[in-house]
């Protein structure tokens, strides 16, 4: 259904992004809740499928089920061809240079323990510095806890401003010579920050220090070019891209993956075993022990497929759109707080409302259909910086439309009547 604010919208671009056709493909978005139309807005936690995803993932199941990278026979052959062709895809989607720098893992938080387990087990010793901000995931921030307790080393932590923005001179204080790596979100899930990490790469680069972005956040909503950013890692999951759970991408240069030692051992990471000496698979196989998620790569290969015949430039004026709707809706309700308030922002809006805990909000918004999420958003430092112990967060994709940002606002004033 579009409506005449949509029209504007394509108006506005010039290109022809249709908000209605858009939600046809997800087939999740038909369903009630509690009597009530779906209204889902939980996309930071995880995003909804398209039917082409689901039925990639059928198809495969149905025609080429087998294991990968060893049977002589034809599914094998297929099989190991479907996931490789992904693989390509996902190089594609990004714009690496090579698909050997696309290591399949289970997701960003994978990702995430992969480069800490292996790189800081070569290039961190006692007294080193990793660099992350005060804005991280859970999973930006343990894995990195964790490898510098064993090592000896320690975490340097990039202060923000109270509407949620890194500071960027404070972050080129933190450099020293102990500074080994830096990793850094590239949108915030608790507040939306679109952080500068070109800029921010830059920097690391003129100190000879490496960066890891994780792009969970971003990589929904942008386009994502590794070789542009010049970023040395880039980790993302599928399942907040319109592809499955279970699958995620770690990207790496080359040059840095070359010279890592793997992660886990195992099948089809070798290329020869004895009892005496193991060879290493190339890669991106050495990274890459066991049977992995062959089903799940291709869901993802066919989620980059299906982000590919969307119209970008569209898609993204559009989620702006509802982001500016939403937070100018959001701002007319009494007592209702927005945390995060960067300039540059995407895709999410965390809120606190005067006298309601955000998960009695959850609550009544599940009793209208609406799926939000409340707490701490696995960015507890980001609650503890802002002194409050949880937020509301409304997060969008791009099959989101203003409609539901007014079914939000009512669900809201729902909330408000019953607990006042
Ligand atoms: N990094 C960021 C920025 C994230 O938002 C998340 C998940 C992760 C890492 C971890 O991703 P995973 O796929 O490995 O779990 N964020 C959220 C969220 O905001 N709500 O639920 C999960």
């Amino acid at each position: 259904m579009r409506t005449v604010h949509d029209i504007a919208i394509l108006d506005a671009v010039g290109k022809s992004f249709d908000v209605g056709k858009i939600r046809n493909d997800f087939p999740i978005l038909k369903q009630r809740i509690n009597g009530k139309p779906l209204v889902y807005l939980d996309n930071a936690a995880t995003s909804q499928k398209p039917q082409a995803v689901i039925d990639a993932m059928t198809r495969f199941y149905v025609e080429e089920n087998s294991n990968i990278h060893r049977g002589v026979h034809t599914l094998s052959d297929k099989a190991t061809q479907s996931y490789e062709a992904a693989r390509v895809k996902i190089q594609k989607f990004i714009n690496a240079a090579s698909p050997q720098e696309i290591i399949f893992v289970r997701g960003t938080t994978e990702g995430v323990n992969l480069v800490a387990r292996s790189y800081g087990a070569v290039h961190l010793a006692a007294g080193d510095e990793v660099i992350i901000s005060a804005m991280e995931h859970h999973s930006n921030i343990v894995p990195w806890q964790l490898v510098c307790a064993e090592r000896g080393a320690g975490l340097r932590i990039i202060p923000m401003s109270d509407e949620g923005e890194l500071d960027l001179k404070a972050y080129e204080k933190l450099f020293s010579t102990k500074t080994r790596l830096v990793s850094i979100g590239h949108v915030s899930n608790a507040l939306g920050t679109i952080n500068p990490v070109k800029e921010m790469i830059r920097i690391a680069h003129e100190q000879g220090v490496p960066v890891l972005i994780d792009g969970a956040q971003a990589v929904p909503h942008m386009p994502v070019d590794v070789r542009d950013l010049d970023c040395d890692f880039y980790v993302f999951s599928g399942h907040k891209m319109f592809g499955p759970t279970g699958i995620g991408i770690l990207y790496g240069k080359r040059k840095l993956l070359e010279a890592m030692p793997p992660y886990q051992g195992g099948g089809d990471m070798i290329k020869s075993v004895t009892f005496e000496k193991t060879i290493y698979n190339d890669l991106p196989h050495k990274f890459e022990a066991g049977t992995p998620n062959i089903s799940g790569g291709v869901g993802l290969g066919a989620a980059v497929d299906y982000l590919g015949r969307i119209e970008v430039e569209g898609a993204m004026a559009h989620e702006r759109e509802v982001l500016r709707y939403a937070t100018s809706a959001l701002a007319g309700v009494s007592g209702l707080r927005v945390i995060g308030t960067a300039r540059q922002k995407t895709g999410v809006v965390s809120f606190v409302l005067d006298g309601i805990h955000p998960h009695d909000i959850g609550t009544i918004l599940d009793d209208d259909g609406i799926a939000i999420r409340t707490g701490h958003h696995c960015a507890q430092p980001v609650m503890q910086r802002f002194g409050i112990p949880a937020t509301a967060r409304a997060s969008f994709a791009l099959y989101n439309t203003v409609q539901e940002v007014d079914a939000l606002v009512a669900g809201i004033h729902h909330a408000v009547k019953v607990f006042s």
